[in-house]
């Protein structure tokens, strides 16, 4: 009805359990999961939910979060609460909660959420594993900060580690790729010392006009893991630093270029895609100017690539455009074409209608220069193309 085809014979499957939209980090915290209701609306009402098949996971165990996490830690997670919160504790401090900074607030129902969203990302890594799908979807996880004991950066368990553990059990090498606008230093630093995981990240990099770094400061293309060469993790990692402004042409080149040559060097048996949603135009955090099919594009080259996919969300700060993107990037896992006017039934619609000229449309341009110039200049982005390649030479040994 809304322009869709047929779909290409991909198993794609869909994991959301709707019970993690109900939290709130705070009032203004920009990470909102409200988000993902907007999400879904857009799914349902393009028609895509026919496409799939949907489960809603039960939350994830204690024992299952402490397959990466410290028990200590996960204590801690499942018992505090903003009654009984003590910002002065030392333990508290310690976990990555307090201090100057509101990244990640004690909340109301904090371990319901994080054992939510956690416990998608392993249905979904089972589903590949037992070979029910050949893409399984969860776009509520994507919290990539989280250490096995710190919370950071809006992330408290790190799903995307828990998933790729599970991958492992039946995968010998695991690609993972990050294009949320942050880099993906959980993700890297929890198999920083394994050749089976390769971590590919993404990200802005650098500092602002006021000398601070951009979040969370790690990730130069230098930055290739363990240096010790008796580490097998050694040159397992690649960071692809980027600055404000980056266009669709200059990332969709880049993405391609660098991406293709990490699976024809690593072969790996199966792929975790984060396609955090911050690396968007007009995002409220992000810096860079991509439009949604540019950052679709990414999900269609790794399709591209045939091996089984976990795709999981991530950052993404303007709601509305969190909700296009992933909307899109579902029609693209199904194989589908979805029509540019927005179906007439969202029972949102209004949210959809805000600043980039897109009102009823799927795919406004957010493409804006004047909020972030793009600095990155082609000749730049070569220079760090030869650098990515030089630091894939170890993987030749
Ligand atoms: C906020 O308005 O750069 C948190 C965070 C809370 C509510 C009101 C409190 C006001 C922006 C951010 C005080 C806010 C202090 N509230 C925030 C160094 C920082 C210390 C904390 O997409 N201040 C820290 C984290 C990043 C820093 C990005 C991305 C996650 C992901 C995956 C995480 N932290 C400076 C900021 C606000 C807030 C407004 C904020 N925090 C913006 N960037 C950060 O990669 C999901
Ligand atoms: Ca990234
Ligand atoms: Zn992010």
């Amino acid at each position: 009805e809304y322009g869709m085809e047929k779909p290409q014979g991909y198993n794609v499957s869909f994991h959301y359990n709707p019970h993690v939209e109900y939290h709130h980090f705070g009032s203004s915290h920009p990470m909102k999961p409200w988000r993902l209701t907007l999400t879904k609306q857009l799914i349902v009402a393009y028609g895509l939910e026919y496409t799939m098949d949907l489960y809603e996971p039960r939350p994830a165990s204690f024992d299952e979060l402490a397959v990466f996490h410290d028990r200590q830690y996960l204590n801690f997670l499942s018992h505090v609460t903003p009654q009984n919160a003590k910002p002065d504790d030392p333990a508290y401090i310690a976990f990555g909660f307090g201090g100057e900074s509101n990244d990640c607030p004690v909340f109301d129902g904090l371990w319901n959420y994080v054992s939510l969203y956690g416990g998608a990302s392993l249905h979904a890594a089972h589903n590949l594993t037992n070979k029910q799908s050949d893409i399984a979807i969860n776009w509520s996880g994507g919290l990539h900060h989280a250490k096995k004991n710190v919370a950071s950066g809006f992330c408290y368990v790190n799903d995307i580690v828990l998933a790729i553990q599970h991958l492992l059990t039946q995968n010998q090498r695991v690609l993972y790729i990050d294009i949320d606008v942050h880099h993906g230093d959980g993700v890297e630093q929890a198999f920083e010392s394994t050749d089976r995981v390769f971590t590919l990240s993404y990200h802005k990099y650098g500092n602002d006009r006021h000398g601070y770094p951009f979040f969370p400061g790690t990730g130069n293309i230098t930055e290739t893991g363990p240096t010790d060469p008796s580490n097998r993790g050694k040159g397992h990692c690649l960071n692809i630093p980027l600055e404000d402004g980056i266009d669709d042409e200059q990332y969709k080149w880049l993405f391609k270029t660098v991406t293709d040559a990490v699976v024809q060097k690593y072969q790996p048996n199966a792929i975790v895609l984060q396609s955090g949603a911050d690396s968007l135009g007009g995002d409220r955090l992000g810096r860079f100017n991509l439009n949604i099919k540019a950052h679709g594009f990414c999900i269609e080259t790794v399709k591209g690539y045939q091996r089984p996919i976990l795709v999981i969300g991530g950052g993404g700060y303007t709601p509305r455009n969190v909700a296009r993107t992933w909307c899109h990037e579902t029609s693209v896992c199904v194989g589908a074409t979805l029509h540019d006017n927005l179906p007439s039934h969202i029972p949102y619609i209004q949210a959809f209608q805000g600043s980039e000229n897109g009102d009823g449309i799927l795919y406004p341009d957010l493409h804006n220069t004047k909020r972030h110039e793009n600095v990155n200049t082609n000749q730049k982005l070569q220079n760090l193309v030869a650098k990515a390649m030089e630091n894939l030479r170890y993987l030749e040994g």
